[in-house]
């Protein structure tokens, strides 16, 4: 009886939704299930399950959503100023941005990696790449902030990147553009691109303890563009595999040109072996230039290093390093199933897609059954490495995460869908649309050795009709499906921050519990800290007049600054007293050609102003900090060059306001 009404219930609501439907503009479906709320719905108050690190595309920094909610709970800025937290603008942040080009305050951030121990993900730090000026940044899940970034040379865009080994040994970059190597002549015509350009995949180290990354060593390789890759698990520990398009190595019109061939390649690389070579002094040094900025904790301020070398390994000398499988056609992701055995490649223009085995791929090699080689380097044959083929699968595979039941999901660009498949039958087993033309889709835990699974997220490129128009640009669009039954089921619609490519979700216990919440004042170690009120003071150093400032709710110390004079370069140095959580303070000063600070509690900040007027400018807290956040400013005094008002400062003189500096 009862379940009898429960259908009776469920037919209605389906004819519901037909009706709904019915009254939407055309394209806008819903096919959303009665119970969808119900299992989204996280409480007030109420955690979410997972965070969800996503990556912001052309914005350069990345997002943190919480799963299943989809509510999104802080930007980190990464390779992009972003004035909300003052990163790029206050003088410790600045040099977080240097390159070997110099300042460079964007990027496109596609891909990220979490890092893991053993291959399951361990929730201390999160990897990102910069796609424009080649960039691997580290971000410390302690704070949620920056803590590392390392230029990648002999690069021309990082997209292939980062992808990280089973226990963090290594974040692996793939140069998408094949480029005249770093330390040859440049100035090449771009039509010699077969003979003078190459390509490189770097290996960069990281530190099992501090997390700090180095590049071990480079390995040169055919000019193609690498598009994504996959470190191999469990058994396949110690290979790394890189999808690549171009092997027709062409360098115009790339839509046509390089889709001439039927296939292009997986492309495997040892490097276990290569770390043999790299030990027997079988690598080149070459003379480079790259950045490599890190983030001290301590002092609160970011140091830029320029480095000059690099170890590079020859794939065309050093045998039994590289091999390459054919893989049909223009493959774009490349994935690993958890237990390493299976290696999917997703031709954008292939209409099946192809699983590789990797005992087969050792055998293959063992047997040498090759099918001539390209640029040097061994093909192994199609046949002799394929697990088997998809059929039927839909149109513009791009990429696969995998379940912890045995099950991969594929996103298809062109007919906007998400088709579930057994990795071992290579059966088809369910497909659910999205909306629309989805780009990555994300499984928490999905591409380690143990996916947590419960849910699928689509990261869709087009967004038309899910929400209300915003004009020309819409909000982009991530779709929650949970992946709990048989079935795929479509449960919620959350809009995104710039154009987000990958995203990995991770149980929330992983990294809530080591959160810190203040940085220890008396662990402050920044130069230019003031310790507490009294230290409070203005000192001039030539045209540089440098203000030790304190904030704690609800004043500055001092709020009143006199004798700074046109043409001089005033310095404020703030250091947030506060040691409570979630209490930081602002600073901004009126026409000041920067951008605020936000100092968090037990931090010292500092922001570079050069006044362009004479006047007398307020500046003040930007963060609505106690119930007097309003009071919580005060007034810097500008005099004309050579005026001979003296530098005084004070915080609650009523007399003369200022006391006289020394
Ligand atoms: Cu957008 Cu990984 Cu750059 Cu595919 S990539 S979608
Ligand atoms: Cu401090 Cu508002």
């Amino acid at each position: 009886m009862r379940s009898f009404s429960k259908t009776l219930l469920l037919f209605s609501a389906a004819i519901f939704i037909v009706w709904l439907q019915g009254c939407k503009p055309k394209g806008t479906q819903s096919a959303v299930s009665g119970d969808a709320a119900g299992k989204v719905y996280v409480a007030p108050g109420k955690y979410d399950e997972f965070y969800s690190f996503v990556s912001g595309g052309f914005s350069g920094q990345m997002s943190v959503y919480g799963i299943p909610s989809g509510r999104l709970l802080r930007v980190i800025p990464v390779f992009s100023v972003d004035p909300e937290k003052g990163y790029g603008y206050s003088e410790e942040s600045k040099p977080m941005l240097n390159t070997s080009h110099g300042f460079v305050p964007w990027d496109d951030l596609h891909h990220i990696a979490l890092s893991e121990t053993d291959g399951i993900q361990d929730g201390r730090w999160v990897f990102g790449n910069g796609n424009n000026t080649p960039r691997i940044a580290r971000i410390d899940l302690k704070t949620f902030r920056t803590a590392e970034i390392i230029e990648i040379p002999n690069s021309g865009g990082n997209h292939s990147s980062p992808f990280i080994t089973e226990n963090s040994e290594y974040v692996v970059a793939g140069t998408r553009f094949s480029i005249p190597m770093d330390n040859s002549n440049g100035d090449v015509p771009i039509n010699t691109y077969k003979s003078n350009f190459k390509g490189t995949v770097s290996f960069i180290s990281v530190d099992k303890t501090t997390g700090n990354m180095n590049i071990a060593f480079q390995i040169l390789m055919p000019g193609v563009n690498f598009d994504l890759a996959r470190a191999g698990k469990g058994k396949s520990h110690g290979w790394m595999f890189f999808s690549c398009y171009n092997s027709e190595r062409a360098n115009t019109l790339l839509e046509v040109n390089a889709s001439q061939k039927d296939k292009d390649f997986i492309i495997a690389v040892n490097w276990k072996k290569a770390e043999e070579y790299l030990k027997a002094g079988k690598g080149r040094k070459e003379s480079v230039k790259y950045a490599h900025n890190t983030y001290n904790e301590k002092t609160h301020s970011a140091t830029s290093v320029i480095e000059k070398e690099v170890t590079v390994l020859d794939s065309k000398e050093l045998a039994d390093m590289v091999y390459m499988m054919p893989c049909p056609k223009s493959p774009h992701g490349c994935d690993t199933d958890p237990t390493g055995e299976y290696i999917v490649g997703s031709g954008k223009l292939a209409a099946i897609i192809p699983v590789f085995s990797f005992t087969k791929m050792q055998q293959a090699i063992a047997n040498k059954t090759f099918d001539g080689e390209y640029e040097g380097i061994p093909v192994l044959k199609y046949d002799a490495v394929l697990h088997g083929e998809v059929q039927k699968p839909g149109l513009g595979p791009l990429h696969t995460e995998f379940d912890d039941k045995g099950f991969a999901y594929t996103s298809f660009f062109v007919s906007s869908e998400i088709v579930k498949w057994n990795v071992k039958t290579l059966e088809v087993v369910d497909r659910v649309k999205t909306y629309y033309s989805i780009g990555h889709l994300s499984v928490p835990g999905g591409p380690t050795k143990k996916p947590w699974g419960k849910y699928v997220i689509a990261y869709n490129k087009i967004t038309k009709d899910r929400y209300l128009p915003t004009g020309p640009e819409l909000a982009q669009s991530a779709q929650l499906y949970s992946i709990e039954g048989d079935k795929m089921k479509l449960l919620l619609d959350f809009p995104t921050i710039g154009e987000p490519h990958y995203a990995e979700a991770i149980p929330a216990e992983l990294i809530m519990k080591n959160s810190q919440k203040i940085y220890k004042i008396e662990e402050n170690q920044n130069p230019f800290a003031a310790l507490g009120d009294k230290f409070a003071r203005v000192e001039r150093k030539g045209n540089e007049v440098h203000v030790y400032m304190t904030s704690i709710r609800s004043h500055f110390t001092p709020d009143n600054i006199e004798g700074v004079k046109m043409g001089d370069v005033v310095y404020f140095h703030v250091t947030n007293l506060e040691q409570d959580w979630d209490v930081p303070h602002g600073f901004a000063v009126k026409g000041a050609n920067n951008a605020e600070l936000l100092i968090m509690p037990g931090e010292t900040q500092t922001l570079a102003w050069r006044p362009e007027r004479v006047g007398v400018f307020p500046f003040y807290c930007t963060d609505f900090c106690s119930a007097l956040h309003q009071e919580m400013q005060g007034y810097i005094r500008v005099s004309p060059a050579g005026s001979n008002v003296l530098i005084s400062f004070g915080t609650g003189k009523t007399d003369s306001t200022t006391v006289a500096a020394k």
